[in-house]
């Protein structure tokens, strides 16, 4: 079994975010997210609308994806990866070179990310239209 992983907060769910997951299922046959907690949300200056039970919740639902664990820590990932023995460590390509320390432990994939959507836009654009 070819087991891949990707990391994020996964807030105000988007087509983005289905776009990843989607993506990074196709590379193997389980896909692992490892869920940003609130508190470490904190330390990537984020704060997100839904709580981490609300979005584990919520991924869970998702088709493509088999396992939700949290992510509390940038230093997890290697551990993350050798506990799980996954295989390939999938991230949109903001984040590209990043996390290529891990190409040690699996293979590591920058998928194109989803242009015009994200969750920031979202809340912006909330603010701006009150009555949406
Ligand atoms: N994403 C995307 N297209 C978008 C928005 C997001 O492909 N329009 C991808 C991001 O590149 C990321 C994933 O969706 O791979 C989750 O995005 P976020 O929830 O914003 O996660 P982020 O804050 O980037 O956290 O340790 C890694 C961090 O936890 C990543």
């Amino acid at each position: 079994m070819k087991k891949v992983i990707t990391y994020g907060t996964f807030d105000l769910l988007h087509i983005g975010h289905i776009n990843i997951l989607k993506n990074a299922k196709n590379y193997g046959d389980h896909l692992t997210v490892g869920l940003s907690s609130d508190e470490f949300n904190l330390l990537k200056n984020k704060k997100s609308y839904h709580n981490y039970a609300n979005r584990k919740a919520i991924l869970e639902a998702i088709r493509y994806v088999d396992q939700v664990i949290p992510e509390n820590e940038w230093e997890q990932k290697i551990k993350d990866i050798v506990d799980n023995k996954i295989n390939i460590f999938v991230m949109g390509d903001d984040w590209k070179g990043k996390f290529d320390y891990l190409k040690e432990y699996c293979e590591v994939i920058y998928l194109p990310r989803t242009v015009g959507i994200s969750t920031t836009k979202i809340k912006e654009d909330f603010k701006v239209n009150k009555n949406v």
